[in-house]
């Protein structure tokens, strides 16, 4: 693996696919130059919910986030690049909407915490990206391919 093949999950919520929010946030990670292996629309069942936000399980919070992450479809993704966990969540901004900048996805896009558009990896949760990706796609479904402008994007990268 090359430096700029790190992969991080990321998933439109129900709010953004009923918002239609999917094509612009999938524009935002293709135009930073981050490359998509792998992307689902589905709808998430409780058995699901309950391990992807297993962390959550004793907060007041949270039978409240399962019963909005199962309620509609959301779009589910796996995108990779150099710094790829940390950069999405850059660009996706704070948990709370009203404490993210303009700019950010959720700051752009979002002004409530119960209805902040996306998910994506934790970078301070050391294996989280895996441990989601691998959650929602089969390695199969994990697809292996150049981008064009691979050797414009990054500096080492041969032309
Ligand atoms: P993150 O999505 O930015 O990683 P987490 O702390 O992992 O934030 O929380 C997971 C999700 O739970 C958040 O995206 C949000 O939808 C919801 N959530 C977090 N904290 C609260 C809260 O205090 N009230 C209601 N919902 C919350
Ligand atoms: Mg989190």
């Amino acid at each position: 693996m090359s430096h700029h093949d790190e992969r991080t999950f990321v998933m439109v919520k129900p709010d953004g696919v009923q918002r239609g929010l999917i094509g612009e946030i999938v524009s935002r990670f293709e135009e930073r130059g981050l490359k998509l292996v792998g992307g689902k629309f589905m709808q998430i069942d409780q058995e699901l919910a309950h391990e992807h936000y297993g962390e959550h399980e004793d907060k007041p919070f949270f039978d409240d986030l399962v019963d909005f992450i199962t309620s509609g479809p959301v779009f589910a993704m796996v995108w990779e690049g150099a710094d790829a966990t940390r950069q999405v969540r850059s660009m996706v901004g704070e948990t709370d909407p009203a404490e993210s900048a303009p700019g950010t996805i959720r700051g752009d896009f979002g002004l409530d915490l119960g209805r902040n558009v996306i998910h994506a990896s934790d970078h301070e949760d050391e294996g989280a990206n895996e441990r989601e990706i691998d959650l929602f796609f089969d390695e199969a479904e994990l697809l292996d391919y150049e981008r064009i402008d691979a050797a414009w994007l990054y500096e080492d990268e041969d032309h």
